[in-house]
């Protein structure tokens, strides 16, 4: 996929969130010639109906605020461009390019397990993640520790074969933490780059779950040093702020060093990413913007505004 597509993908995908948002906020800056009160109210209510959580749209808005105080101006003009700057700032952009986020340095192979609840996309961004290095040349080893689902290991057989990786847990163990060790074992004995690991989203209880999960990490760490390196958890993004309970949850069990939020497409409250990015001090690294094997990107913050704000001439809300 050429960079062009990619930037194409990335702005399609935040499509129903750009069009709610933008035309909200330009029927807000039409209807109202100042930037008082009202306006912020108005304004508020728009950004926690895309989903941009309580605590963040209160920053946005105070900072809105400041800035027409300080700088003087109360017209509506600039609404959008004043809203756009803003959050670019709270995202903290400061324009660098977001390559594969996670990228196997002297540690081979980089382990990767990918936890969440039950149907939010693990299997999907695991087959995606996989194409991706499989694009960047890398040798791929995928673990299907989700022993819950009976037809979880098909799913992940099938990501395999169209990303070009190779499956392990050959052994149908029901013990996650042993097939795990098992891909470890493969990852190792095959030389690969990167190994990543399906966990389950459910098991008979969410306590056992979390226990799963935990004894899954302590067996790869025993037997590769350090692993698993990276933990992301994924989040449907259409689930909106509860969501935020689940990162929680997640991270009091398993270290969780990175963010996937899926289904970006089916959604106009993408403004969750704004939300997670701002609250919860935990990197997103990928976003989700439908089911193809392509359609997994790195998060790249500066597009992420871009496309959420520009209404550009070769795109806007025909896409
Ligand atoms: N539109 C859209 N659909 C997605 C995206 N990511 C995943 N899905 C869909 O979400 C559904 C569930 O995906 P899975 O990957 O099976 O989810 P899971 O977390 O592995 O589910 P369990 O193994 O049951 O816990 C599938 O129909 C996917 O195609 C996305 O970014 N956009
Ligand atoms: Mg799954």
């Amino acid at each position: 996929m050429g960079f062009l597509d990619a930037v194409a993908k990335f702005r399609s995908g935040l499509a129903r969130t750009r069009d709610s948002l933008m035309a909200r906020v330009q029927q807000l800056a039409a209807t109202h010639t100042r930037i008082d009160d009202e306006t912020l109210e108005q304004l508020e209510e728009i950004l926690l109906g895309a989903d941009v959580g309580p605590a963040t749209t209160t920053e946005i808005l105070r900072r809105l605020k400041e800035r027409a105080r300080t700088e003087g101006f109360d017209s509506s003009d600039r609404l959008s461009e004043l809203l756009k700057d803003e959050v670019a700032r709270l995202l903290h952009v400061d324009g660098e390019p977001a390559p594969l986020p996670i990228l196997p340095t002297s540690q081979r192979p980089l382990v990767i397990m990918v936890v969440g609840v039950n149907g939010v996309g693990k299997t999907t961004t695991i087959g995606k993640l996989a194409w991706q290095y499989r694009q960047a040349g890398k040798r791929v080893v995928i673990g299907a520790a989700d022993t819950f689902r009976a037809a979880a290991k098909e799913q992940l057989d099938i990501w395999a074969q169209r990303a070009g990786a190779e499956i392990a847990g050959q052994s149908q163990s029901a013990d996650p933490a042993s097939v795990a060790f098992e891909a470890l074992n493969t990852g190792v004995a095959h030389d690969a780059d990167v190994v990543i690991v399906d966990t389950a989203g459910r098991l008979h209880t969410k306590l056992n779950l979390m226990e799963e999960l935990k004894k899954i990490r302590r067996v790869m760490d025993k037997r590769l040093p350090g692993a698993p390196h990276e933990v992301l958890l994924v989040l449907d993004a259409t689930t909106g702020q509860n969501g935020l309970q689940q990162v929680r949850m997640f991270t009091d069990a398993v270290q969780v060093t990175g963010l996937v939020l899926t289904k970006l497409d089916g959604t106009a409250k993408g403004g969750i990413v704004i939300a997670v990015s701002h609250d919860l001090g935990i990197p997103v690294r990928f976003i989700g913007v439908g089911e193809a094997i392509d359609d997994l990107q790195p998060f790249d913050r500066r597009a992420f505004i871009d496309a959420l704000f520009d209404q550009s001439p070769s795109g806007g809300s025909s896409e």
